[in-house]
């Protein structure tokens, strides 16, 4: 990649963590630049103006042109890596569980890590606390359908470790800090396991 690669993060931030546990895996050099979401430094109008209309870390900066939503990047950083799959079918079966992750797993499992270790449980808006109950329930119903198709197989998709794979560990490998299970779903913990001894691994925080 001749173009150099910035991430604007929050370190705490799941979806950020996506992009730099790709980087890392495949080898690619990346700069990082820090933000607090807790004090709004992605809603000021220069960040607006310059870095991503929607007011949200990350973005993935390639140059001087900038990438938001963590997904698009990592697919960015992985492209003609074997992190994508050659075979058309894997390759549209590995964004099926990309979009599961956005849809069905970080809304949920994402969130309410966010409201109960960052935010904190006593600062929460009446109405943040009338979803807790239906987050819970959804993110749960992600975890046991996560856990049974990993029955009987190592990877999401196909039999190596895809995109799939690293953006459903983001915020899989830390959902206890939501107060949702994993102890007892031994596929997705044998699983977490095999993520972690990949060669290149690097820590969330
Ligand atoms: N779908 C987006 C979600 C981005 C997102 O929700 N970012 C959060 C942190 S994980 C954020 O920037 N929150 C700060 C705010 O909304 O002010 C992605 O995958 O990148």
């Amino acid at each position: 990649m001749d173009e150099a690669l910035t991430l604007h993060e929050d370190p705490r931030s799941g979806n950020c963590y996506k992009i730099r546990l790709t980087a890392a895996l495949l080898g690619l050099p990346l700069e990082c630049k820090k933000y607090d979401i807790m004090k709004g430094e992605t809603r000021t109008p220069e960040f607006l103006a310059q870095v991503n209309a929607n007011g949200r870390i990350p973005v993935l900066q390639v140059g001087d042109r900038f990438l938001p939503e963590s997904n698009a990047a990592c697919w960015y950083l992985a492209e003609d890596s074997a992190l994508i799959p050659g075979d058309r079918w894997d390759r549209a079966d590995m964004l099926r569980w990309m979009f599961f992750e956005q849809y069905n797993h970080e809304p949920n499992i994402a969130t309410l890590r966010f409201w109960l270790r960052f935010v904190g449980e006593a600062h929460l808006s009446e109405q943040q606390r009338a979803q807790i109950i239906a987050k819970r329930i959804a993110g749960e119903d992600a975890l046991a359908l996560m856990d049974r198709h990993l029955e009987g197989r190592e990877w999401f998709v196909g039999d190596s470790v895809t995109l799939a794979d690293i953006v459903l560990f983001a915020y899989t490998h830390v959902a206890e800090e939501g107060a949702f299970r994993l102890d007892d779903r031994a596929n997705v913990m044998a699983w977490i396991k095999r993520i972690r001894a990949l060669p290149g691994f690097v820590t969330m925080e």
